[in-house]
């Protein structure tokens, strides 16, 4: 670890290094060095991300580009370059890892302390998209091809059905039925895009509360972290995904099925803060299919639990056996309560954007 360090341009000898964050798919420590300052270091997951220099290329991209147009020197990250001025390092077993300042005085939530945090994300990433509405689309490599097309992410578990590698489809097979029995909807947001009756933009595509850096004291929001899948995309992706992971009542892993719904009044916060983030910009159509779009994220998301568990869990890190069978059933039970409050979440939509 102290060579991997010691490659970066850091201000300081580095004292302390641990492992950090609750992220699912890069390795992520926290360094500190005899300076005071401290570091976020990342292994870039390459199973993931197939092209981590085009990624890179992304992120310091995307990262200038927000630090000009913010007024808070925290309103973006900052990327430490190696000290052969690449902004990555490749370790000698070909590993590649990357660094940021540690944003000074942030907090990371888990979960929304209060309402007006959740607000608060939903005005950050409202705010993210309508600025990255002049950012130049075109030179962006797309990360993760078809990320969010719902339709190959059902290609994708029929694949895992058929080929069954871990041995588990026939102890799922209520979450199989569950799925599949809503796989006719897959290609609404995506059909509304290629069609054109839709806009496309830059989004971020990962819009969990725990990618949103708050000031500590005021918990008011500061930077959007996590840039690894911003590509063109539909609002509908960046607003779904958040009230799947924010709305919900129990943690994405709750195994107490009961206490798992999506909150009506924190679908409300949130919509009230996205749409003033994004200050009026989206079209009719974006606004009314609001509510899918929460639905198919949660869906699409369900769908990739179940897909890792029956491939075995190669995808989303786990911690304890059955994780990812976990994951994606509070996903489906939060379909089956977004799916019983469509009416009331487009009400909301109605009384929001007026
Ligand atoms: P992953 O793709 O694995 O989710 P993230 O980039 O979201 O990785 O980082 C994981 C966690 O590390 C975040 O949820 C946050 O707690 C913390 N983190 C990442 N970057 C920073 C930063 N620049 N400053 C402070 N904390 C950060
Ligand atoms: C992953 O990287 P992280 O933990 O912020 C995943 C998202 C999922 C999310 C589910 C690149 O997000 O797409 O929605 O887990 N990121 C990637 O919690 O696949
Ligand atoms: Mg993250």
């Amino acid at each position: 670890m102290q060579e991997i360090l010691n490659a970066f341009r850091l201000k300081g000898n580095p004292v302390f290094c641990q492992r950090f964050g609750e992220g699912h798919i890069n390795e992520t420590y926290l360094t500190t060095c005899d300076t005071g300052l401290s570091y976020i270091l990342q292994k870039i997951n390459t199973n993931t991300f197939k092209d981590p220099v085009g990624l890179m290329e992304n992120v310091s991209a995307v990262t200038n580009f927000l630090a000009k147009n913010s007024e808070d020197p925290r309103g973006a990250m900052h990327i430490i370059y190696a000290k052969d001025g690449k902004p990555y390092h490749v370790d000698e077993k070909g590993a590649y890892w990357r660094m940021y300042d540690f944003v000074p005085s942030s907090i990371c939530l888990q979960k929304a302390e209060t309402t007006q945090d959740f607000y608060n994300t939903g005005l950050a990433f409202g705010r993210f998209q309508k600025l990255l509405a002049d950012f130049p689309a075109a030179t962006l490599h797309e990360s993760i091809p078809k990320f969010h097309d719902t339709r190959d992410r059902y290609r994708q578990l029929k694949e895992a059905i058929a080929q069954d590698k871990a041995g588990r489809a026939a102890s799922c097979q209520a979450e199989i039925d569950f799925a599949l029995a809503r796989e006719a909807e897959a290609g609404q947001i995506v059909e509304a895009l290629e069609s054109g009756r839709m806009p496309w933009r830059v989004t971020h595509n990962d819009t969990k509360l725990n990618n949103i850096l708050l000031d500590y004291d005021t918990h008011e929001p500061l930077c959007v972290i996590d840039l690894d899948t911003v590509m063109p995309g539909s609002s509908l992706y960046d607003f779904g995904d958040s009230i799947r992971f924010g709305a919900a009542t129990a943690a994405e892993d709750e195994t107490d099925l009961s206490k798992v719904s999506m909150s009506l009044d924190l679908f409300e916060v949130y919509t009230r803060g996205f749409l003033t983030g994004c200050g009026g910009s989206l079209t009719e159509l974006e606004l009314q299919m609001l509510p899918i779009g929460a639905k198919m994220m949660t869906l699409e998301c369900g769908t990739r639990f179940l897909a890792d568990h029956l491939n075995g869990d190669v995808y989303f890190r786990i911690h304890r056996e059955n994780h990812n069978l976990d994951r994606c059933r509070t996903q489906f039970k939060l379909v089956a309560d977004m799916e019983s409050k469509m009416d009331q979440m487009a009400e909301i939509v109605r009384q929001c954007a007026k």
